[in-house]
């Protein structure tokens, strides 16, 4: 009965993949699959249950996931440095809430960084923490907007004595000072959480700050913007057993049963990617990111963070203003398949999280694809002929990216090259 439903929807899946193949994709919190982990999706695995711990599961029949979990557990405790890691929450908010469920306590006074500075939706008192307390204070920010203020910060430690503070944003382009308020944490018993969801590839690929190793208590993410995906969430620490075993039955039965094991298997996949190619794309990623910022200053943008360097980390962000807003921006790149998001700056009051001033900018898809510094100039000139001119410029955008459609960083060569037969085979027929 429902037959033709079901085209239209396999129609709508075949239009997605390739209009964004063909667009110049700048969301900051996504990332492609390579397709030797993008082939593993829709496996046995889609179909089946694995509620606990490789070898002490609730169900039968989990011999090959229980090796592939190890596996990837394993892995992330070398490339992170750490003594624990939890890789069953699904998404980066569902990490958070596993830890935020067994440690914040009704009217813990926690800190966070506000949405407008940044701060992630699951940080906030509208969010997963005000799940647990309403008890949510800003971190002060210097003038600049996008640094926290330390002294500010430490005074408001000593001051409200929180149980948690959480680092790390959305919109996030220089890292956070945790050795400069380790000390004072130390003192007043505040646990740092770390929320690397954005900055994670490039904290693995060691080119961003290390936030265990400078005093974190734990780090939770999301595992598809700078890393090399699949969509699911982590948490890692090297904090006593006892307390990990906490957070751990956080996790499950906390906030989670099954824990999707088609996924799993692929973010298994995309960590070896990671561990051979990821120090080589965090540098690339970075430099892109930074060649992007001074190109868009160059063509007159107002880009954020002028004298910090734009940016440490993905992302680039600018304020549209003077051209409306940053949805009215966003609207119109996306006419033209240039593809961003409105976000909100750190000056502006919460009322205009509908209209905001600015644009984010994540480059870490168009890296994968194999663009450099040259690409990212090229970028810059058609978002300004788009905006500043007026121009429309999607075909121009297409013919642009269709010359980028295999994703690097990845073995899909390696694979591509073993399934075509030698030279000499096909000569030989
Ligand atoms: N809200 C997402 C982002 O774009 O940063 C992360 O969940």
């Amino acid at each position: 009965m429902y037959e033709k439903e079901v085209t239209e929807v396999e129609q709508l899946i075949q239009k997605q993949n390739q209009w964004r193949d063909n667009c110049i994709n700048l969301i900051a919190s996504e990332n492609v699959l390579s397709q030797r982990a993008r082939s593993q999706a829709g496996s046995d695995f889609a179909h089946r249950y694995a509620e606990g711990h490789p070898g002490e599961r609730y169900y039968r029949g989990t011999s090959f996931i229980d090796d592939i979990e190890n596996q990837l557990k394993t892995n992330l405790k070398i490339l992170f440095e750490c003594d624990h890691s939890e890789v069953r929450p699904i998404s980066g908010t569902n990490a958070n809430e596993a830890f935020f469920s067994r440690f914040v306590n009704p009217g813990a006074v926690v800190m966070v960084n506000s949405t407008p500075a940044g701060g992630h939706i699951s940080h906030h008192r509208e969010g997963s923490l005000g799940k647990f307390t309403k008890n949510v204070i800003d971190i002060p920010l210097t003038a600049d907007g996008y640094h926290m203020d330390v002294a500010k910060t430490t005074y408001l430690i000593e001051k409200a004595r929180p149980k948690l503070i959480v680092l790390g944003k959305s919109l996030f382009l220089f890292p956070e000072p945790i050795a400069e308020i380790a000390e004072v944490c130390q003192r007043y018993n505040t646990k740092i959480m770390y929320d690397a969801a954005h900055v994670l590839g490039l904290i693995a690929g060691k080119r961003f700050q290390r936030p265990l190793l400078e005093g974190a208590y734990l780090m939770t993410a999301s595992t598809h913007k700078t890393y090399f995906g699949s969509q699911r969430g982590i948490i890692l620490s090297n904090m006593e057993e006892d307390q990990w075993r906490r957070i751990d039955r956080g996790a499950f039965p906390g906030s989670s049963s099954n824990h999707h094991l088609d996924t799993l298997a692929q973010m298994a996949v995309c960590t070896y990617e990671f561990m051979e190619f990821g120090e080589q794309y965090a540098a690339d990623t970075i430099k892109n990111a930074k060649a992007l910022a001074t190109e868009l200053d160059r063509h007159g943008f107002d880009v954020q963070g002028k004298e910090f360097g734009f940016t440490e980390t993905h992302q680039v962000a600018v304020n549209v203003r003077d051209f409306r807003s940053g949805e009215k921006v966003s609207k119109t790149l996306e006419i033209n398949d240039i593809i961003l998001n409105m976000n909100m700056l750190p000056h502006e009051p919460l009322k205009n999280h509908d209209r905001p001033d600015g644009i984010r900018i994540g480059v870490q898809e168009m890296t994968r694809v194999g663009m450099g510094e040259q690409e990212m100039g090229r970028i810059a000139e058609l978002i300004k002929e788009c905006i500043v001119d007026k121009k429309t410029v999607i075909e121009e955008v297409n013919r642009f990216r269709s010359k980028y459609q295999e994703v690097r960083y990845s073995y899909d060569k390696i694979k591509q090259e073993k399934s075509q037969p030698a030279k000499s085979e096909e000569l030989k027929n």
